[in-house]
């Protein structure tokens, strides 16, 4: 058996980040993790970090690499009817975004928590939850063929969106919106220069395009696929051809490709899980929500849910006040709200969902109204560079 504070279910960003902060401040906690560390290190996921993410990322003690090698971008470009506009985050918002890969990011935070000698158990399984709805909380688990169990105060459910936390609360108790897009994306990674310095969103009769990047030698490129694509149905050169496509004949004709070296398709949904505390367990980043990657808001929502967890606990062992813990739910899932609605609106405005002219006709308007309008880009930047926080 095993004693701590804080028992964390999952080591992706959410749980990593949460365990580091609350080691910084001198409360304990066990990871458990059902995945190997290389497994969880190697998912190519997210890229982009609003300034807040950066922050906390500094205050985790694992923003080292990050400020030396991440791509500060003061603007994005939006590509549609044959045009290309920016937007300029950085004047309207004040604020810019850092590209930096999750895989990076997950690398970073497992050193630093390792340094500071926290203990992520990985490869344990069979994962049970059970007393979080009482004062006695207790994880159940798997690891190295022996069953153990962690006891703890608390437990942070960080397992994203497949995982047990969410699964063991009951069904009467929670609430959940879902909307389930009907296209993919289609991603590949290569080692070629960007085709701009900063990320592109495309607008296409064909479908949306995404170019994003790692680095200035690796590019991260999207389109959107039909949701029955696989994989295998996409060739190096028919993804080439089609990204080609989509793209205004400048960027396409300057576009440098090469082989891929990693090439995935991922589903599109919105999904909010609510309330995001039952009892002394809490929801954490995916396991509570999901949205769609045309906002880049998922990992930046999960590292807001990290915050403000993290600062009730703090709060919580100061001071013995549970306000703060107790307000976690509403606070966070306020965030999640916005940033939702605004995810399914960009989604909304730069994909193809049908033949039907109209709506074409519509979004093309859309865009010409967000680029010429000063208030639209204004509220367009503000979200897309993180709402501020309360
Ligand atoms: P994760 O990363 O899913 O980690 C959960 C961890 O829990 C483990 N786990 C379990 N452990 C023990 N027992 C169980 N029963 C368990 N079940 C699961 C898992 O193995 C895993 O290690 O959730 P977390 O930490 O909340 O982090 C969320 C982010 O990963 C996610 O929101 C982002 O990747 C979303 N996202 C983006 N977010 C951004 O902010 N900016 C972006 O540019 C961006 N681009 C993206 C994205 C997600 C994408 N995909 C593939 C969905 C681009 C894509 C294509
Ligand atoms: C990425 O680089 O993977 C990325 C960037 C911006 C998005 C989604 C994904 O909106």
């Amino acid at each position: 058996m095993i004693r701590t504070q804080v028992a964390i279910i999952g080591a992706g960003p959410s749980g990593l980040l949460l365990s580091q902060l609350l080691q910084r401040n001198g409360i304990s906690s066990v990871v458990l993790e059902q995945r190997s560390r290389s497994y969880v290190e190697a998912r190519i996921r997210a890229g982009l970090l609003e300034r807040g993410t950066v922050e906390l990322l500094e205050a985790a003690g694992a923003g080292e690499r990050l400020r030396r090698e991440g791509l500060v971008h003061d603007g994005v470009e939006l590509a549609f009817a044959g045009r290309v506009q920016r937007i300029d985050l950085k004047a309207l918002a004040g604020h810019a975004m850092t590209v930096y890969g999750q895989t990076e990011l997950t690398k970073d935070l497992g050193d630093a928590h390792a340094a500071l000698g926290g203990t992520v158990l990985y490869e344990a399984t069979d994962v049970a939850l059970d007393g979080f709805e009482g004062t006695h909380p207790r994880v159940a688990f798997t690891h190295q063929g022996v069953r153990d169990e962690v006891e703890c105060d608390f437990i942070a459910g960080c397992d994203g969106f497949h995982g047990i936390s969410r699964a063991s609360v009951p069904a009467g108790s929670i609430q959940t919106h879902e909307r389930v897009y009907p296209f993919g994306w289609l991603g590949v990674l290569a080692e070629v220069p960007p085709v701009s310095n900063e990320l592109i969103y495309a607008n296409h009769a064909r479908g949306f395009a995404l170019c994003s990047m790692r680095s200035m030698t690796r590019s991260r490129y999207y389109v959107q696929c039909t949701p029955v694509d696989k994989v295998e149905d996409w060739s190096d050169s028919r993804f080439w051809d089609e990204l080609r496509a989509r793209l205004p004949a400048g960027y396409a004709s300057r576009m440098v490709t090469g082989p891929s070296i990693e090439k995935s398709i991922a589903p599109l949904r919105s999904f909010v899980a609510e309330p995001m505390r039952f009892g002394r367990l809490f929801l954490v980043g995916d396991a509570a929500h999901i949205v769609p990657p045309t906002g880049a808001k998922g990992l930046n929502l999960a590292a807001a849910d990290v915050r403000m967890l993290y600062e009730g606990l703090v709060d919580y062992y100061r001071s013995g006040s549970g306000t703060l813990l107790g307000e976690y739910s509403a606070r966070a899932l306020a965030r999640v709200w916005e940033a939702t609605r605004f995810s399914w609106w960009f989604t909304t405005l730069m994909h193809r969902f049908s033949d039907d002219s109209f709506a074409q006709r519509l979004q093309v308007a859309e865009l010409e109204y967000l680029v010429e309008s000063p208030a639209a880009s204004w509220s367009f930047a503000e979200n897309y560079v993180g709402l501020p926080f309360a």
